[in-house]
């Protein structure tokens, strides 16, 4: 099924993960209020009120799509649910009834990383946390519904305290959460597979060569303030996740 076909699903589920004050909501908002840089009428930034368990957002988005058989561009209207958990664990339960939920999609995930605090510790605590929590969904999903490609995720690194319009983190640093990324990427495809090469002849390999490249999980920096880099964050999940809900149809 081509992605502008009539019968697509033109809705998309994204959940919003990461510690407790890294600024989740705050991209939230700026993705959903389209504020950005270049806007001559931007609102003040207010402080987005503290999440109690989670948040809902809404926003439509165009695309243009291009068809792989002709190459001709067309647009497709998107509308990108977002679910914005609080980071505390006081709300874990919250978080794992929605991964729970049979009759509940998650498309992507966006993990959000404060730049202002230990950036090792951080990464330690994705790899640790979240990442086991996204494995926890992928699983409890691939055993309901024998789905093949897991969920796109975003590593997305948001600077809370300088909101200078320019981003500057360690390459070094950047290139070891890049690999910690297509590790657990991977890793999720391999829980997607294995589960689905039980009940058929599919191996591991086949659904590897599912995601190439262009589909694959990515690290992102962003500033809620300023607006830069969130629509295209978030744009990028939307895109990749689609066209794996595409290719898994193959
Ligand atoms: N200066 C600045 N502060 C921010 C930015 N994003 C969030 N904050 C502040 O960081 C704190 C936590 O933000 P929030 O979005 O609630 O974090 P969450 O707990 O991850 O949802 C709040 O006090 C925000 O005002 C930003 O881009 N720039
Ligand atoms: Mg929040």
């Amino acid at each position: 099924m081509s992605i502008r076909s009539p019968n697509k699903r033109k809705r998309l589920h994204v959940c919003v993960l990461g510690d407790a004050g890294t600024g989740k909501s705050a991209l939230v908002t700026s993705f959903c209020t389209n504020r950005s840089p270049s806007s001559c009428h931007q609102p003040l930034f207010r402080k987005p009120a503290k999440t109690v368990a989670m948040d809902y957002a809404a926003k439509r988005v165009e695309f243009d799509v291009e068809e792989e058989d002709d190459g001709r561009t067309e647009k497709l209207s998107l509308e990108i649910c977002i679910t914005d958990f609080s980071g505390n664990d006081s709300y874990k339960d919250a978080r794992y009834a929605t991964y729970d939920d049979s009759g509940l999609d998650i498309d992507a995930f966006l993990v959000v990383v404060s730049k202002n605090r230990d950036p090792n510790k951080s990464l330690h605590l994705v790899q640790s946390k979240w990442f086991e929590e996204i494995a926890r969904y992928t699983s409890s999903k691939v055993q309901q519904t024998r789905h093949v490609l897991p969920p796109c995720v975003c590593l997305c690194f948001h600077n809370v305290d300088d909101d200078e319009n320019k981003i500057q983190i360690d390459d070094a640093f950047l290139e070891r959460s890049r690999d910690a990324l297509d590790a657990f990427d991977r890793r999720l495809l391999t829980v997607s597979s294995m589960s689905f090469s039980k009940s058929t002849a599919r191996t591991c390999e086949n659904a590897s060569s599912l995601i190439p490249i262009e589909l694959a999980s990515f690290v992102s920096c962003a500033n809620a303030k300023t607006g830069l880099n969130v629509k295209s964050t978030f744009e990028r999940l939307a895109k990749r996740a689609l066209k794996r809900r595409e290719k898994e149809r193959f």
